[in-house]
């Protein structure tokens, strides 16, 4: 009997107990998971850095034998491996949700999953108003993209954004994002013909979360649009550590464990009224702290 081949690869999809797995120089192969990780408790995970054991190297068949250790789990969406999250809303049209936006931002924070904000539609916003959305969030340390998706233009940065990593894209709906992943996967499929062209398929059909490969060691997690999120698995005191640009300030307020919302000599809210915080991070962050206080109380 021949020797049975490994080969290792990253796991881009999982449906109903089969895995997909992406295998550099080789393309997909639909494996099923060994009782193994059954008995040791494991699900393997999109985003999993696995080996398979080829079973029939002509239909790319196998099994996944193994899993890595994992550098990062993320829960929303269930993924192995991120290395950060590219947040996309619009410009305009629809509105962006400020208080969205920073849900999402903090359950990063949370997690500790560097994020990156992208606003498309820029070809509808006045530099004024570019302005205005980089200063929201300068201060907390986020780098703020603008892209016009239907002419391409920004694309370049966001490109290399991606270069080497592991990204997981989030975002309402209507705001560009399959505009934009298409603009990213076009040139994909130009580097890498059939084998993308293979992943490609069924993409828009999916309705499961998803690796997409767009060239060597660059995978972007498309997952479903988000048009609410709702902060669970939260202690209210966890929120401020969530919002970066309070941290410098939060050690001169009068009161060990200051919530900044209310104690009197609050070094955030003095950074608040100097300009030095946003105003529209700081309002979120309060109606987040009381949402979270109200849940508690159930
Ligand atoms: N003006 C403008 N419209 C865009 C841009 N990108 C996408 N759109 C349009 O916005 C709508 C929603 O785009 P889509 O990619 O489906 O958004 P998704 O729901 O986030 O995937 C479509 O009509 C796009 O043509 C852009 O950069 N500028
Ligand atoms: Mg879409
Ligand atoms: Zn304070």
């Amino acid at each position: 009997m021949a020797q049975a081949i490994n080969k290792t690869g990253k796991i881009i999809k999982g449906i109903s107990g089969f895995y997909y797995i992406y295998v550099v120089g080789s393309g997909i192969y639909e494996c099923k998971a060994k009782g193994i990780f059954r008995q040791k408790k494991m699900k393997p995970l999109v985003g999993d850095h696995v080996t398979i054991e080829v079973l029939d190297e002509e239909n790319k068949l196998g099994n996944l034998v193994d899993i890595a250790p994992r550098f990062s789990e993320l829960i929303r969406p269930a993924v192995a491996n991120v290395d950060q999250a590219l947040v996309i809303f619009a410009g305009h049209d629809p509105e962006p949700n400020f208080q969205l936006l920073d849900r999402f931002l903090v359950m990063m924070e949370y997690q500790q999953i560097p994020v990156h904000i992208c606003f498309n539609k820029a070809d509808l916003l006045t530099k004024e108003e570019q302005d205005d959305l980089c200063g929201i969030y300068d201060a907390a340390g986020y780098q703020v993209l603008f892209t016009d998706a239907q002419k391409g233009t920004g694309v370049e940065e966001i490109r290399s954004l991606l270069a080497d990593k592991t990204t997981t894209v989030a975002g309402p709906s209507g705001v560009g994002k399959s505009t934009l992943v298409n603009c990213l996967m076009e040139d994909a499929v130009m580097e890498t013909g059939a084998i993308s062209e293979k992943i490609r398929r069924g993409r828009h059909t999916t309705r499961h979360s998803e690796l997409l490969y767009l060239g060597e060691n660059t995978f972007l997690m498309d997952t479903p649009g988000f048009s609410s999120m709702y902060l669970p698995e939260f202690e209210k005191e966890d929120l401020k550590n969530c919002y970066p640009e309070f941290l410098p300030y939060s050690g001169d307020c009068r009161f060990l464990g200051c919530s900044h919302t209310h104690e009197p000599d609050c070094a955030v809210k003095q950074a608040l009224e100097e300009g030095r915080i946003s105003p529209v991070r700081y309002e979120n962050y309060k109606y987040l702290y009381h949402e979270l206080e109200q849940a508690k109380k159930y």
